[in-house]
């Protein structure tokens, strides 16, 4: 896989730039959070900047002035880089490393380095590798011109456009190739998935480092990556577990979103993605003792919308009440959430209440027929027991009479074929 560019301990300036009017408390909290994703990444942040603009420059984000001062924060720093909290053009990227003279990312380029480094399974592997092509093809001029920095040290000029078109053809044809890969893979998975049907599926939803994992060891006692770390899930794992009342569930633990999660991820992820989103019921888990937390909520929710998931039912299950020493904020958002749960992945506080609430939502939000079938149909009996999930079944002098449990995507076309059979609950 492709480099972005981080080395281990790097020393990093910080930038944000800013529409005029923003939250001085907002504008840390971002970079907060993109100093936590840079140390994720391996580099640490000497200082940090911000601007509050009209809109970026064109050129290099910042204005004349803030470059200049960029400029001299650089000289009297051992920084070898500059992170924007922003999206940069390629073009931005070219001046600005121009001017300054070091390496100057943006914040997608580390959100990718992070994921290359710790995709593990061949499709999270190829999802990545296919993001991070699909985001160097417009910067490849920069790319080459960081290698032959490294390569031919500072001053040689980068290559010329002849070797770029090559390598732009060379990027295209290998984008091709990842995507048939993950064709492939994703058909195997609907085979697997196949044969998964007719249980509960509840799937862990959420902002990165909220506890999702550790919910997961939690409700399904999985022996499950924990880090306090962004992006410690990459690859989907699910779980087979027990609801209160003896049932079988299955729960999906995935990789976690966040602020202005590169879009060219997303869509190489999103077949991981959308199994995880056809489950019955989304635990949609909250870390309540971060202070964005409300803005984390707001990215999850925006994410699912964009990813279709908007009309699944969600728990929304707030988590790591035991780090929260303000009374006053667990009352805010009992109020601003009356149906939510909170919970102590790490203490096991309030699990149980949790599973009672998983049962109770998947059984309000599902759909349950009441079918009547002849002894001698056994066909039809067997397609409906692979079918549907069969709550209840008892023999009647006309016939075998089941409660069943069916998808909803999976409803109409059930309710069409089985017609005949259905009868209105007794
Ligand atoms: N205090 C406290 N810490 C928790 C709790 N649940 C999880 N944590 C910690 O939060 C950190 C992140 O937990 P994970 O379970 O890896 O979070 P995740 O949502 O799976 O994160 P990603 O996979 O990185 O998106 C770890 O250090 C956990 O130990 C909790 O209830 N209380
Ligand atoms: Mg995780």
């Amino acid at each position: 896989m492709y480099d972005v560019g981080i080395k281990p301990r790097e020393s990093a300036v910080i930038v944000s730039v800013t529409r005029k009017g923003t939250d001085p408390i907002v504008i840390q909290e971002h970079l907060d959070e993109l100093e936590l994703l840079l140390d994720t990444a391996g580099a640490d942040v000497c200082a940090r900047m911000y601007q509050e603009r009209v809109r970026p420059d064109v050129a290099t984000a910042l204005g004349s002035g803030k470059v200049a001062e960029l400029k001299e924060i650089l000289e009297e720093s051992n920084a070898t880089m500059v992170v924007f909290d922003d999206d940069l053009t390629p073009g931005q990227v070219r001046n600005l490393e121009r001017e300054t003279k070091v390496k100057v990312l943006d914040r997608c380029g580390v959100i990718l380095d992070i994921f290359a480094s710790r995709a593990r399974s061949v499709e999270a592997r190829t999802q990545v590798e296919l993001a991070q092509h699909e985001y160097l093809l417009p910067r490849l001029t920069r790319m080459w011109t960081h290698l032959s920095k490294q390569y031919g040290g500072v001053g040689t000029r980068g290559p010329g456009e002849t070797q770029i078109e090559t390598d732009r053809r060379m990027f295209r044809q290998r984008i091709q190739r990842l995507k048939e890969k993950l064709l492939q893979v994703e058909t195997q998975r609907t085979v697997q998935r196949a044969s998964r049907e007719g249980m509960p599926r509840f799937a862990l939803v959420g902002y990165t480092n909220a506890g999702k994992s550790s919910l997961l060891k939690a409700l399904a006692q999985a022996d499950v990556y924990i880090e306090n770390r962004l992006f410690a899930t990459l690859d989907t794992t699910v779980r087979a577990m027990q609801l209160p009342d003896g049932r079988k569930a299955l729960l999906s633990d995935t990789v976690g979103f966040i602020r202005k999660l590169p879009t060219q991820l997303i869509a190489s992820f999103r077949s991981t993605l959308a199994e995880t989103l056809e489950a019955d019921v989304l635990l949609h888990v909250v870390d309540a003792s971060n202070e964005a937390y409300r803005d984390h909520v707001d990215v999850v929710q925006q994410t699912l919308a964009s990813l279709g998931a908007a009309d699944v039912p969600v728990i929304m299950v707030f988590n790591k009440i035991d780090a929260i020493s303000d009374r006053h904020r667990l009352n805010d958002i009992e109020l601003e959430f009356p149906h939510a749960v909170f919970v102590s992945a790490l203490r096991g506080i309030n699990v149980n209440r949790l599973l009672e609430s998983m049962c109770q939502t998947y059984d309000e939000s599902s759909n349950v027929l009441t079918l009547l079938v002849s002894y001698e149909d056994g066909k039809r009996q067997h397609g409906i027991y692979t079918e549907t999930n069969v709550i209840a079944r008892s023999e009647e002098a006309d016939g075998i009479r089941l409660s069943v449990r069916v998808p909803s995507d999976k409803l109409s076309s059930f309710k069409t074929r089985y017609a005949d059979l259905l009868h209105s609950p007794s």
